[in-house]
């Protein structure tokens, strides 16, 4: 997969693109990235790529000119049109559905914008509008960085596969169930009995439980989408006597 950044801030992603799974996915050949400074392509002397809002107001507006010429100098480096996607807190939000569907796409370009907006006029050539959640960033540089990880995971070969099996209990709507790693007591809290037990079984069925009781405490908006087997609802049905205990 190809991915272009746009950005006036482009060490953002030095570090963040130089490490761990990302790092070895460009090492692997399966994404390059292309990192462009939107202010290379502002065509004044001073290299302007804000300016005032017309019809007056706070802040600064980001320009069209620029974003516009990095673009076409993008496409011609690489002799075709990206999916444009633009970072801004008005797209849909980000959820794993848009991230396994984004990462079918061979070529996609992230244009990163700061809070303040750009120039309306940027919509005619973006494909779509994604926000990572209802809150407020001064840029979509940490937004381009979310969706990039999150789009990576799903491309085959990216995760070891010790790494790619969470994602499935991940895609079913459930939380991970809870994890253990020694020592066996700490300060007095013990790893649960089942675990130690040996019993493959009797392991499969209490984390399948804690993965729901875990999903009904902390996340019961994702219970919803949650589509239960006969075991789960005799797990659920457990759970809900220990809770009104
Ligand atoms: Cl994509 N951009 C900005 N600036 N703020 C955000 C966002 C994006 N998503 C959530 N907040």
């Amino acid at each position: 997969m190809e991915i272009g950044i746009l950005t006036i801030f482009p060490g953002i992603f030095d570090s963040p693109l130089g490490e761990s799974i990302i790092k070895r996915a460009r090492q692997k050949g399966l994404v390059d990235f292309t990192i462009i400074n939107i202010r290379d392509f502002a065509k004044d002397i001073h290299k302007t790529c804000d300016d005032a809002p017309y019809g007056g107001g706070p802040g600064m507006v980001m320009k069209i000119e620029p974003i516009y010429n990095a673009m076409e100098y993008l496409e011609k480096e690489k002799g075709r049109r990206p999916k444009y996607i633009l970072l801004t807190p008005q797209g849909r939000i980000l959820n794993d559905e848009m991230a396994a569907r984004l990462a079918r796409q061979s070529f996609i370009c992230l244009i990163c914008g700061r809070y303040e907006g750009i120039d309306e006029r940027i919509l005619h050539f973006v494909d779509e509008e994604v926000s990572i959640g209802d809150y407020v960033l001064s840029g979509g540089e940490f937004p381009a960085l979310v969706l990039i990880d999150a789009i990576l995971r799903h491309i085959p070969g990216v995760l070891g596969n010790s790494e790619s099996i969470k994602e499935e209990s991940l895609n079913e709507n459930l939380l991970e169930y809870p994890q253990y790693t020694r020592p066996q007591v700490f300060m007095g809290m013990e790893v649960p009995a089942p675990l130690l037990s040996g019993n493959h079984e009797e392991i499969r069925k209490w984390r399948r439980k804690e993965a729901i009781r875990k999903t009904i405490l902390k996340r019961p908006d994702l219970m919803g989408q949650f589509k239960p087997t006969e075991e789960d609802l005799i797990l659920i049905r457990e759970i809900m006597e220990e809770i009104l205990e």
